[in-house]
């Protein structure tokens, strides 16, 4: 019998999130698993964005062990997979659910949910779901940070890679600049912070992603936006716009840096198997809902922290969050001073991550029982 087939599918929501976490882990279920993975994605151009033997123009094409289609709900279904990931609930194409709601024996139908440090997660991880109008069983898979949760991706060999990446790198001398690494949504409280830093007692070197931050720089640079490859420095401070690069340079780009402001899910997660001090900003949403999941997270993190490097912690990721430039300048000093105490505290962090269940390994067997 050939490989079980697995089809994920993926609509993009904004920005590279969703496109990110389904490549991430259709890759791993081909590269690990030896499945046969299809990856059915709405916008090939997201995919191509961070990777580039993606041609957004090819309808079906073979990268990195994936068959990748585009997600086409009035294209014929064909013969259907043995599991079907739904990622972040995008809805399956209404001519795959009536085939599958036809088939003797229809492919195991797995909700990817998103990420939550939230503590009701725990309750609702594996849950399934009958769906009576096609008498199919729809299974909610939950990432997370407890073993009560489907845990997180964390490809084979990842943090050997990191350790050995980070071993070889020359240790920051007292002359050299304070590297950050800044991937966040838009916020108003970086031309405040970008003064702070030029004006800071030593040499500060920010690499920003393309299309990162645009308005800020825009304000901060009176109308003179930097491009890729392009470099700028006022005061103590560089600013160096890179273009976007592939997942795993992305990595080694967090495994190098002395802070990293990371978004969303996808680049949230990489910086915490990075090891290094960082600081998050989720998803923004109504009713600063995305602030309940700061705090939830908080409260798994920091909790490995001392009172004072806590204080720090909090103080600047809410300040940031709040996008409030004079609280988060007012916060920088404290939160620079325990960055060496963060360092510290993501290893431990990312070592008791580890030793929770890797989510697609986690994925596989749950599917596996149940086909
Ligand atoms: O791009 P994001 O803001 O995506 C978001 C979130 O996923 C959010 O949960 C979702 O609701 C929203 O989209 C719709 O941030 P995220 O999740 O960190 O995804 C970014 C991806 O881009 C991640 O896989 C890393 C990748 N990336 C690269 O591969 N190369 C790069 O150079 C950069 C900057 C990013």
């Amino acid at each position: 019998m050939g490989a079980l087939r697995w089809d994920v599918f993926c609509r993009v929501v904004d920005n590279y999130g969703d496109a990110g976490v389904c490549w991430r882990l259709a890759r791993a279920l081909a590269a690990e698993h030896a499945l046969d993975v299809t990856l059915r994605i709405d916008r090939l151009a997201t995919l191509a964005r961070f990777e580039p033997a993606i041609d957004a123009r090819r309808a079906v094409q073979s990268c990195a062990g994936v068959r990748v289609c585009t997600l086409d709900d009035a294209a014929p279904v064909g013969a259907l997979p043995n599991v079907v990931i739904e990622a972040f609930g995008c809805g399956l194409p209404p001519a795959c659910v009536a085939a599958m709601a036809a088939s003797a024996k229809p492919p195991v139908w797995i909700n990817l949910e998103y990420l939550s440090a939230e503590p009701w997660v725990d309750t609702v991880h594996g849950m399934a779901s009958a769906q009576p109008r096609d008498d199919l069983t729809r299974y909610f898979w939950f990432p997370g940070f407890t073993s009560h949760t489907g845990g997180l991706i964390r490809e084979s060999g990842l943090l050997d890679a990191r350790d050995a990446f980070q071993a070889r790198e020359p240790r920051r001398g007292p002359a050299d600049p304070l590297r950050i690494v800044l991937f966040c949504y838009p916020n108003r409280a970086l031309p405040a912070l970008f003064d702070a830093w030029a004006e800071s007692d030593e040499p500060v070197a920010c690499t920003i992603p393309e299309g990162v931050g645009t308005a800020a720089l825009d304000q901060w640079l009176h109308g003179d936006v930097p491009h890729a490859g392009q470099a700028v420095a006022r005061g103590r401070l560089a600013l160096d716009i890179m273009p976007f690069t592939t997942q795993d340079a992305f990595d080694r780009l967090l495994w190098r840096s002395d802070l990293n402001f990371v978004r969303g899910e996808d680049s949230f997660v990489r910086a915490q198997w990075a090891a290094r001090p960082f600081v998050w900003q989720p998803y923004p949403q109504e009713e600063n809902a995305h602030l309940l999941k700061i705090d939830a997270f908080l409260a798994r993190y920091a909790g490995g922290l001392d009172e004072r490097c806590g204080r720090a912690l909090t103080g600047f990721w809410q300040s940031f969050n709040a996008e409030d430039g004079v609280g988060a300048v007012a916060a920088w000093a404290d939160f620079r001073a325990a960055l060496d105490a963060f360092g510290a505290h993501g290893r431990r962090w990312a070592g008791e991550l580890a030793a929770l269940p890797e989510l697609t390994a986690g994925l596989v067997d749950f599917a596996r029982g149940r086909l």
